[in-house]
């Protein structure tokens, strides 16, 4: 069994993205299951074409894609990706689409994939704070899901996104401090989600 993870570069005058950080941090193999890790640039253009290339390339049975969400507390596994580009920043190569499709021809909205209640108790069982969230946003992530989403439907293939809180280095540079997490227990948190996830796929009939 093969498993993509990505995570996305650096953005918004960042210098770090933790979520390529913990992905970077993820072993090789989980439950004999080969664990291939891309990082993702935070365009919308690139980050659709560089996802959809690694999802040919890599054939996985599991895609998990995760990113940084500023503000929040806990790790959030996203529900839905909406087919919506609604940017207040611009991304990585300077684009800024207001109020736009992410595919004019696409559903107004996919549901993830993954086994999103039994990964969160398995998050909670190992102490890790975690929530499900109802919205990746309508920036980069909800349109890199929503892609995902879309080219993954029916394929049988399981796919979601997890977004994680800053990690400290990025908050203490923050008046007031946002919450943050560490990246060792933001990689913790994706293994867990992984195995979960790799465990609910060989039961399949
Ligand atoms: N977070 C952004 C895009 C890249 C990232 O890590 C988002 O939540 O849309």
């Amino acid at each position: 069994m093969r498993v993509l993870v990505t995570g996305f570069d650096s953005f918004g005058g960042e210098s770090i993205n933790p979520s390529w950080e913990a992905v970077k941090r993820l072993p090789d193999e989980i439950l004999g299951a080969e664990i291939i890790k891309k990082q993702l640039p935070t365009e919308f253009i690139a980050g659709e074409r560089e996802l959809l290339s690694a999802l040919k390339s890599a054939e996985p049975s599991i895609v998990i894609c995760a990113g940084q969400a500023a503000g929040r507390s806990a790790v959030s596994i996203e529900r839905v990706a909406i087919n919506l580009r609604d940017a207040s920043i611009a991304d990585n190569a300077l684009f800024t689409p207001v109020d736009e499709a992410v595919s004019p021809e696409g559903e107004a909205a996919y549901f993830v994939t993954l086994p999103v209640k039994a990964a969160l108790a398995a998050l909670k069982e190992a102490g890790i704070p975690a929530e499900l969230s109802l919205s990746a946003g309508s920036f980069v992530c909800n349109d890199i899901l929503y892609t995902l989403l879309r080219s993954t439907e029916g394929t049988g293939i399981a796919a979601g996104f997890v977004h994680v809180p800053l990690c400290p280095a990025q908050a203490e540079k923050k008046s007031p401090p946002p919450p943050s997490m560490s990246i060792e227990d933001m990689a913790k948190a994706l293994e867990i989600i992984l195995t979960k996830t790799i465990k609910t796929k060989e039961t399949e009939p």
